[in-house]
């Protein structure tokens, strides 16, 4: 039997994250997914196994949680500790104010989301990696953590941190050959705005309107890209904007 390959993603419900776990499906990997709406989790997971033949495991978790992280991922059986591909996905946005008038529960969320989650899943799969000498761990970071845009503060200096923390891995990781890559979207129209403005659907629309904005398998097709270079080659970063927009402030709406 041909050992198939294994992709651990955070945030695997929806948008990005659920464009990945098609797409890594589609060309075989065997996957390990990961977030907190375990129906979703659930329906997700069985139409993959069923329409591309493969196994996957569910992780119902808050990558907030390293504990709980942990104890799932530390007792998966020995063969699904092979992890090829982490994409380090799951994150959020929590509101839209001036520092002067920002929540210090969505600061708290998005800094213990965006930056510690991803210290968690990064800690304990790069020491399965680090066994092995072979990886690739994916972080998502976004055209936040290369500009700043009004309002964006906190939500921005989380995904400056994913850039930096994506700078160290490559280097801490080197000698183990392991590959890093960060993939900085521009707007990409998934439930981010939604969850970003609490459920109100008409303001997250706003977000899109008058242009074409990315949609996830954009970015999933980036993913792959990097994922699939030869083994000589490693993508360090990539930044990848819809077409109308120039940079974090500058779109060109019709
Ligand atoms: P979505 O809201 O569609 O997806 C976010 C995913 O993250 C969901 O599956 C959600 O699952 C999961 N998630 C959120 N918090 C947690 C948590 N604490 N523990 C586990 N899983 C969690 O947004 P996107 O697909 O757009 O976002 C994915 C990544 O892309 C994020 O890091 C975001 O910052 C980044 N990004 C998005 C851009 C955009 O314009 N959409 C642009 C640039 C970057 P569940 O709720 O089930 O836990
Ligand atoms: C999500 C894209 O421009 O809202 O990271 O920050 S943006």
């Amino acid at each position: 039997m041909i050992q198939m390959k294994t992709a651990l993603i955070t945030g695997a419900t929806s948008g990005i994250g659920a464009a990945c776990a098609h797409l890594f499906a589609a060309q075989g990997y065997n996957l390990i997914l990961v977030a907190r709406r375990a129906q979703l989790l659930a329906d997700h997971a069985k139409h993959l196994e069923d329409k591309y033949a493969i196994e996957v495991k569910k992780i119902v978790a808050d990558v907030r949680d390293f504990e709980n992280l942990s104890y799932h991922l530390e007792t998966l059986p020995a063969q699904w500790k092979k992890v090829n591909v982490l994409i380090n996905n799951a994150g959020l946005s929590q509101g839209l104010e001036p520092i002067n008038k920002g929540s210090v529960e969505d600061w708290d969320t998005m800094i213990d989301t965006n930056i510690k989650g991803l210290l968690y899943s990064t800690k304990i799969v790069s020491n399965w990696m680090v066994a092995e000498k072979s990886g690739h761990i994916i972080n998502i970071g976004s055209i936040a953590g290369k500009d700043v845009y009004p309002n964006g503060n906190v939500y921005c200096a989380t995904k400056h941190a994913v850039d930096a923390l994506n700078k160290g891995m490559r280097i801490d990781l080197l000698p183990h050959g392991i590959k890093v890559t960060a993939i900085h979207p521009g707007l990409v129209e998934t439930e981010f705005s939604i969850v970003r403005f609490k459920g109100d659907e008409g303001r997250a629309k706003k977000v899109y309107d008058g242009l074409e904005p990315l949609i996830a398998d954009d970015i999933a097709e980036a993913i792959w890209f990097a994922v699939s270079r030869p083994a000589h080659v490693n993508i360090n970063d990539m930044l990848i904007m819809p077409t109308a927009q120039a940079n974090g402030t500058i779109i060109d709406r019709k």
